[in-house]
């Protein structure tokens, strides 16, 4: 039995923040809490890039996190990391396509929730056959958050793999605001996952706010057939 499932899973991505050390202006854990009472639906520790934490650190802000992640009932998800999300009983583990395999994964962490970032309907297929529960699919737009991001795709890639996949539950990542929001959900993502858009702002609560607006009138008004 699956923790989360799949129309679950599509509800909790409607707005999910992605979030390290290196990412945020002020204490991580406090811009997660400002998020989730804006309205941020699910949370991501990916702990990347230049001063980002490791050992203790990492894991003393990854229990931290968690805590107000538990407080307010919002899943968390630990980005290529299995021995962290093991040890802390985080809902899940996130992975790339260059990270530990996904059945490998699945191996050791159970019915623990596996995202899976995927850029291609090959990878999208190969994923589907090894049990991910979600996949990011991105980026979408320009980033400054992710030094090897891949090329842009837009929304052409998203509304493929959701013809191809139409029960997964599926998140756009990259570049994404609360002005292009709606280009995402229209392209039949249930949600968006966003770093900078939430860490460079001065108020994460009120640019959370902002972005769960802008996608609870973007679904409302989503074409079914789209
Ligand atoms: N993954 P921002 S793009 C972490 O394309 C990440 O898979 C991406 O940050 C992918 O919202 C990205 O600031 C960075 O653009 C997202």
């Amino acid at each position: 039995m699956k923790r989360f499932e799949p129309a679950d899973l599509k509800e909790r991505l409607k707005l999910y923040l992605v979030v390290g050390s290196v990412n945020c202006r002020q204490d991580a854990a406090e811009v997660v809490e400002e998020a989730i009472r804006g309205g941020v639906t699910m949370v991501q520790l990916r702990e990347k890039g230049r001063n980002a934490l490791a050992g203790n650190a990492k894991a003393e802000l990854g229990g931290r996190i968690l805590a107000v992640c538990r407080r307010y009932g919002v899943p968390l998800i630990v980005n290529d990391d299995v021995d962290l999300a093991l040890a802390l009983d985080a809902d899940g583990v996130h992975i790339g396509q260059e990270d530990e395999p996904a059945d490998r994964v699945r191996e050791r962490i159970g019915n623990k929730i596996l995202g899976l970032s995927v850029h291609t309907l090959e990878e999208a297929k190969l994923g589907a056959e090894l049990s991910a529960d979600y996949f990011g699919v991105g980026p979408v737009f320009p980033t400054v958050s992710k030094e090897d991001a891949r090329p842009v795709q837009g929304t052409a890639m998203l509304r493929n793999i959701r013809r191809m996949h139409a029960a997964m539950p599926v998140v756009g990542i990259g570049g994404i605001t609360a002005a292009r929001a709606p280009e995402v959900i229209q392209a039949g993502a249930d949600g968006i996952a966003v770093i900078s858009a939430i860490t460079q702002t001065p108020d994460p609560y009120l640019a959370a706010m902002e972005l769960s607006r802008a996608l609870t009138v973007s679904m409302a008004g989503r074409n079914p057939q789209a």
